[in-house]
């Protein structure tokens, strides 16, 4: 199913895009809850986390390790946060996995 972050993919929605490379895109979300903010996706349409497979590993480490090279050249490299909504009841609302990237101010733990 296509979802909004395919349409940012394929450039039929605009998005402030800060990385890309052949396996994934980055760029800022749009309703941001910190002062960096970016989303980092997979091109290819996995939904949520839970669906990726072993073929997806690394892909996976690349979505990571892309994600600490991003908040470094932000200027965060000390300190961000990253968080993967699984699923609805996690608060996750786009069904194309993503990773948020987020930085520039205190973090509580537990997270809410
Ligand atoms: P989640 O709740 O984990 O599914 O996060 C989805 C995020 O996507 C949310 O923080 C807002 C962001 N978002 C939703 N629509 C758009 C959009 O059209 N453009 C951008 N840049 N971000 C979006």
């Amino acid at each position: 199913m296509s979802t909004l972050f395919s349409k940012i993919i394929d450039r039929e929605i605009p998005a402030n895009i800060v990385y890309e490379d052949d396996l994934c895109l980055a760029f800022r979300d749009v309703n941001p809850q910190a002062p960096m903010h970016i989303l980092i996706i997979p091109k290819k349409p996995v939904a949520m986390l839970v669906d990726a497979t072993v073929d997806d590993q690394a892909l996976l480490g690349h979505l990571l390790l892309k994600a600490g090279d991003i908040a470094k050249q932000e200027g965060y490299g000390d300190a961000f946060r990253l968080v993967v909504n699984n699923g609805a009841k996690a608060g996750q609302t786009v069904f194309h996995l993503h990773v948020h990237i987020l930085g520039g101010r205190g973090f509580s733990w537990p997270p809410g």
